[in-house]
């Protein structure tokens, strides 16, 4: 094994924009709470809707950053896993019921496969691919096991801790509550707007307990975590980007746990579908959706109950869709590619370079503008596409949306 130190200077890019998926409506939350509160992130949507090209002319040079990629030899079942530490059940369930599934130490390919052959896949699209965070792909290591979720935390979990603590969430302070869904604005964007009677305990649809809370800030979804790991006297905390899509994947090496098709997703995932587009019509607009035909789809407009699809391969439910899963990590739209020091992505499996339980960056310029963290696995208004494993989306730590939840993972000790 030979250790190797790279080290990368470039320029940020500035926040992308896409036309569809979570970003634009980030976007517009941020500058919908920047309005409110007169902070930092106005300034962020300001920028977001210049042209990379100009933002780029605008932001100074990032600091070097020293980042150790490891070179490896080949390797030897590079998707599975190795033993999962030998005390600990693979299975368990919490205190508050919790579900959580044991991953041991393991590696996977990260990231997005090529362009061409994703347009490929998804002929209903409309325009580009995006995922261009998601590249260049790249193998991770993980060296340490961990338990997650086997669901999103759900209403009723999430209650139980505000019952106990009293926890007030971002929604229910700020005095601009959550991104909601507004049905009756026109078309697109304008159809999520903050609202101020929107919260995790009325997000604007019927839920039940079992159903995926939502209306939750990464800030909500930590206090959460701390609570949980006061009452289990174990260590809770999300899931980074590297855990998440190890968990996601669970071996699959496709964009979807059923192949690479965006008609496979409806069997896995609750995303933006028939049911959505019938009861809406118009709400997949920006969303290319592979099949729109009646009945087509997964059948829930909003959030289905968590683990009313299929699971993958080991046990992880709603990993596609149901409502984007915030991570530890915070994200930077270039993170692969300062990460790896590549700029292209080499099709050769065995030719991609090694990280070892990466954690996401430590800052980026676009931090100065508010604590912009990773979301993953899309949601009930995503499209396939914006759903897919290797997806990457994010969003400041204090946003509430009406289509972001969370996970836990529970920490384990390695044994020999
Ligand atoms: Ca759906």
């Amino acid at each position: 094994m030979v250790s190797q130190a790279v080290t990368t200077r470039e320029s940020e890019p500035g926040f992308e924009t896409r036309a569809f998926g979570l970003r634009p409506r980030d976007i517009r939350a941020a500058e919908e709470a920047g309005k409110a509160f007169g902070s930092a992130r106005s300034r962020v949507a300001e920028r977001s809707v210049l042209s990379s090209t100009s933002i780029s002319r605008r932001l100074p040079t990032v600091a070097v950053r020293l980042i150790i990629v490891l070179t490896i030899g080949p390797l030897v079942s590079w998707q599975s896993a190795a033993t999962l530490a030998a005390d600990a059940p693979a299975v368990a369930t919490n205190k508050i019921g919790i579900r959580l599934i044991g991953f041991p130490p393991g590696g996977y390919v990260r990231g997005a496969i090529h362009g061409d052959q994703l347009r490929k896949n998804h002929p209903f699209s409309t325009g580009g691919t995006g995922s261009h965070d998601a590249r260049p792909a790249h193998r991770v290591k993980l060296t340490r096991p961990f338990r997650i979720g086997a669901t999103e935390v759900t209403v009723g979990q999430f209650r139980t801790f505000v019952v106990a603590t009293g926890y007030r969430t971002t929604a229910e302070q700020n005095g601009t509550g959550a991104l909601a869904f507004c049905p009756a604005a026109e078309k697109g964007l304008d159809q999520f707007a903050m609202n101020k009677e929107c919260t995790w305990r009325n997000p604007g649809f019927e839920q039940t307990d079992d159903h995926p809370v939502v209306c939750v800030s990464w800030q909500d979804a930590m206090a959460f975590c701390r609570w949980l790991s006061e009452v289990e006297s174990v260590t809770y905390r999300l899931p980074t980007e590297a855990e998440w899509e190890y968990a996601a994947r669970a071996g699959s090496t496709t964009s979807y746990l059923g192949g690479d098709s965006a008609d496979t997703v409806y069997a896995y995932g609750n995303v933006a579908d028939a049911a959505l587009e019938a009861a809406h019509p118009g709400m997949t607009l920006r969303q290319r959706i592979a099949r729109l035909g009646k009945g087509e789809g997964d059948g829930f407009v909003f959030t289905a109950p968590v683990a009313s699809l299929q699971p993958n391969q080991r046990g992880l439910f709603d990993t596609h869709g149901n409502v984007w899963e915030w991570c530890s990590d915070k994200f930077h739209p270039r993170y692969y590619t300062e990460l790896t020091g590549a700029s292209a992505m080499s099709r050769d499996p065995s030719a991609l370079p090694v990280v070892v339980d990466p954690t996401g960056p430590d800052t980026t310029i676009h931090h100065q503008y508010g604590d912009w963290r990773t979301v993953r696995g899309g949601a009930w208004c995503s499209g396939p596409l914006t759903s897919r494993t290797a997806e990457r989306s994010f969003a400041e730590s204090s946003d509430a949306f009406v289509y972001t939840g969370f996970r836990v993972v529970a920490e384990m000790v390695a044994t020999e």
